[in-house]
């Protein structure tokens, strides 16, 4: 069995999806995500300028030498750009040799551990009436989950997951203004005094079976994050999330000593060498590395063994710039791994999106289902995919009050 051909196309109903498909001269195509937001065209010109015409000719089956091959291959290791250009590769293997076998991709892992995923959505609030609004809203659709971020009093609306009453938290991704980001204000202070007692409002309202989330967007240094945790505790997060960058991963161990609210990091983590330390330190919870962004199914499905060892669980990041590629990835995994722990699910399915993506992998009442398809289960529909073009966008940064640059 030979690869005869790869394209990639980025575009899509408002989202620049980088989507690569596999063909073989037996006719099974296989098809994977690249899709990095906000820099969609470098995976994009990785996949075709380097890989495809290094995919002509081989065996699509030996996927595990393919994906030894970009990376020791590359000799400069890891990074987003070059590591969702081989989670595409990746998963368009997986997808062929799932179809080859006329299985879904979970039965190759191991079967099903559990019907269907735990998934959280986003409940957003300019204020805190707005945001209980928005997290009734979500109870009523049958969540169990929910992430909620709410306006800090005194700071402009326009911060990390935050929506006004008008918008949705997708347009918080993505500023399709151009490639000059629009700037967002944080103040610490403001938000280590509001948003403790805004958790304690939510949990109060909703009372102790709902499963709370709280995403801090890397905003806190590693003291302030061990108070705002401290101050969290009695809320009973199912998580905190990102509560100070992860690039020094021991800086953790503060906020440990300080409290047991269970963490949540790996967003933008891309290989296991990311998550290493967290991991087996036991510095964290949860780990939310995305399929695409850190190497595909091998990779990810390595992070995921290192994890369980660890006690520690998944929770795949869903933001909704993802590709349906890579959360149908992610619905396999999740369906076989031993340590899921929740799931992270925005692309709720548009008609425009679900006819460029057709499958039958099914959400319901805040769980997700996997399809029994053979494979990732997602189609691309090549006609439809004529409708879009690439469009230029960025990621806000942050300035603090006075000006100076923070983590967006
Ligand atoms: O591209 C960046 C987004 O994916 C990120 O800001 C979303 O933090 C995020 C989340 O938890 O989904
Ligand atoms: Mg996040």
């Amino acid at each position: 069995m030979k690869i005869t051909d790869a394209k990639v196309f980025v575009g899509g109903p408002g989202k620049n999806y980088v989507t690569l498909k596999v063909m073989t001269d037996q006719g099974i195509y296989g098809l994977g995500d690249a899709t990095l937001n906000n820099r969609e065209t470098l995976p994009a010109a990785y996949l075709s300028d380097y890989l495809i015409p290094n995919l002509i000719g081989k065996d699509p089956r030996n996927s595990e030498d393919m994906w030894q091959f970009m990376y020791r291959g590359a000799y400069f290791r890891r990074g987003p750009i070059a590591m969702a250009a081989f989670g595409a590769v990746d998963m368009a293997l997986w997808d062929i040799k799932g179809k080859l076998a006329n299985m879904p991709l979970y039965q190759l892992f191991g079967g099903k551990s559990r019907d269907s995923a735990l998934v959280y959505a986003h409940a957003t609030g300019s204020d805190l009436e707005a945001l209980m609004d928005s997290v009734v809203s979500y109870q009523e659709q049958g969540y169990e989950a929910v992430r909620v971020q709410c306006g800090v009093p005194g700071m402009p609306v326009e911060s990390y997951g935050v929506a006004n009453r008008q918008q949705s938290d997708e347009q918080f991704i993505t500023d399709f203004s151009g490639i000059h980001p629009k700037q967002e204000v944080w103040g610490t202070e403001r938000y280590m005094r509001f948003m403790p007692d805004a958790l304690a409002a939510v949990r109060d309202r909703f009372g102790p079976e709902l499963k709370i989330l709280h995403d801090v967007h890397h905003r806190l240094l590693p003291r302030e994050a061990a108070e705002f945790a401290k101050a969290v505790e009695s809320v009973g997060l199912f998580w905190l999330e990102d509560p100070t960058p992860a690039d020094d991963q021991q800086a953790l161990r503060l906020l440990r000593q300080h409290s047991t609210v269970p963490v949540a990091i790996g967003e933008v983590f891309n290989s296991v060498w990311d998550c290493k330390q967290l991991i087996e330190e036991e510095l964290i919870d949860f780990i939310r590395v995305a399929v695409t962004y850190a190497g595909g199914i091998t990779h990810v499905k390595r992070i995921v063994d290192l994890a369980a060892l660890h006690h520690v669980r998944t929770g795949f990041h869903g933001a909704p710039s993802h590709s349906p590629l890579c959360m149908a990835a992610q619905a396999h995994l999740n369906a076989w791994a031993p340590n899921f722990g929740i799931q992270e699910y925005l692309v709720l399915g548009t008609p425009a999106c679900d006819a460029l993506f057709p499958s039958m992998h099914r959400m319901e009442k805040g769980r997700m289902y996997v399809s029994d398809a053979p494979g990732l289960g997602v189609d691309f529909d090549e006609a439809e995919a004529k409708r879009y073009q690439y469009k230029p966008g960025s990621h806000p940064v942050t300035r603090l009050t006075d000006g100076t640059l923070w983590n967006y």
